[in-house]
């Protein structure tokens, strides 16, 4: 550590030092701990088809980015949909690999980042040999192996997303309720169903025992609340979250739809009380092919004014915010500015690709200096922490060093302190400080 200032010509080698060096809190993943099982057992214990822990070649070249991709090299009308989904895990891993990564050059980012993935694992991507890959994953304890993803990756801590709407999950935590104890993850409490389908998520409350009925009386919404106060405690949830459509709007204190009613009188009164943000991820337009399974969303414009409303309503809420659309960046990013309740977040989904991550990240940090998330990585895979914080990281580097040479160039010198204390805020303190509140 060091208080010197440090010479113009050094920033650039320095500033990649400190993020490659700085351990992230990975604040938004879809990874779990072996507890939740796993369906590739490698080493370790029974092979569980329905467990939540993916993991291994076969599941980072099935990961729905690339389904979606592999639809475009071979469509629908030579390979059908359903054919294809009756396939093994392998046998659609060896179609994908052959038809994106043999047959043609594997340019995109998620082809790529299967890749850097297999080369910093140690294996070499240029023997293209798939078979061999495989025997090597098959060689790997999950749990030892989640320990080594997190090194390779420097994340010191994995962030889930515990849906409480999904059938398996929830079986899981009402089956152990020690099932997300694992200190190397933080949970979190996903509901999308309570803002996106009122009705819906009543009939399912109701039957899991909640006095919650369509009506949105004060006695189904005090059911509803209760719902939520009982599933922050059984998951310990450091926030709530939920994904929105590009249709999501709130309309302030006299908006009477259903979705803007349960956020209102359930959603942010529980998570105040509770001292817990909420996290809304903004903009996707859910199955507009469901033949793709979880590939077939898609992004549409949101609006922010609804983010704003919200951030003035609410004082006492603190709110993550990510949207997936480019053309919401800008006015999110100037929202921000405008709400210290406020914290930006991510290059989310269709926007996580070196393009738009360095476009998005010089945005926020010319308007809000280092007050923002940069990255989460989404991943799906636990072996995706590899490459997608390896590809961030670089990313958020150059704009860094960028902009220190440009604060360099108007006569302000950092200190190699000030540049790892930047680092830190950006991929670990802001997010640990906005928790605290
Ligand atoms: O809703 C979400 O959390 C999204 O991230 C979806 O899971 C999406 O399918 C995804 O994996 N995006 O990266
Ligand atoms: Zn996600």
């Amino acid at each position: 550590m060091s208080t010197a200032t440090i010479a113009p010509s050094q920033i650039e080698e320095l500033v990649t030092q400190a993020i490659n060096e700085q351990p992230v809190w990975d604040m938004h993943t879809h990874l779990y701990p072996t507890s939740f099982g796993t369906p590739l057992a490698g080493a370790g214990g029974a092979a569980d088809p329905q467990g939540l822990l993916l993991w291994g070649v076969d599941e980072l070249l099935t990961y729905h980015y690339l389904v979606a991709e592999v639809y475009r090299a071979v469509p629908a009308n030579k390979l059908p949909y359903a054919d294809f989904w009756k396939m093994s895990k392998q046998e659609q891993a060896d179609h994908i690999w052959r038809e994106l990564f043999l047959e043609r050059t594997p340019l995109s980012e998620a082809c790529r980042g299967v890749l850097t993935t297999l080369e910093r694992l140690g294996l070499d991507p240029s023997d293209r040999d798939l078979a061999g890959y495989r025997s090597w994953f098959a060689e790997q304890d999950p749990s030892d192996y989640i320990d080594r993803v997190m090194e390779i990756a420097n994340v010191s801590r994995i962030t889930m997303t515990n849906a409480v709407f999904d059938e398996n999950e929830r079986n899981r935590w009402l089956a152990d309720p020690q099932v997300g104890a694992d200190p190397r993850f933080a949970p979190v409490l996903r509901f999308d169903n309570l803002l996106r389908d009122w009705a819906g998520a009543a009939k399912l409350l109701s039957e899991w025992g909640y006095e919650v009925y369509e009506e949105q009386s004060d006695a189904s919404l005090e059911g509803a609340r209760q719902f939520l106060r009982d599933w922050l405690d059984r998951t310990q949830g450091i926030y709530g979250a939920v994904s929105l459509p590009p249709s999501f709007r709130y309309g302030g204190a006299d908006d009477q739809s259903s979705g803007s009613v349960a956020l209102r009188e359930v959603v942010l009164p529980v998570l105040a009380e509770r001292g817990l943000p909420f996290a809304m991820m903004i903009g996707s337009q859910l199955q507009v092919n469901p033949s793709l399974g979880d590939g077939g969303d898609t992004v549409g414009k949101s609006d922010v004014a609804s983010v704003l409303t919200l951030c003035r309503d609410f004082p006492n809420n603190r709110f993550f915010c990510t949207m997936l659309a480019r053309e919401n960046q800008h006015e999110l990013t100037v929202a921000a500015r405008k709400f210290g309740n406020l914290m930006v977040f991510g290059c989310w989904w269709f926007l996580n690709n070196p393009s738009l991550i360095d476009e998005l990240t010089r945005m926020r940090m010319e308007l809000l200096g280092p007050t923002f998330i940069p990255q989460h990585s989404d991943a799906r895979v636990l072996d995706q922490l590899i490459y997608k914080w390896d590809h961030s990281r670089q990313l958020i580097a150059k704009v860094l060093a960028d902009k220190h040479a440009d604060l360099a160039a108007s006569g302000w010198v950092a200190s190699e302190d000030d540049i790892r204390r930047d680092a830190k805020m950006l991929l670990h303190s802001n997010f640990e400080n906005f928790l605290a509140g």
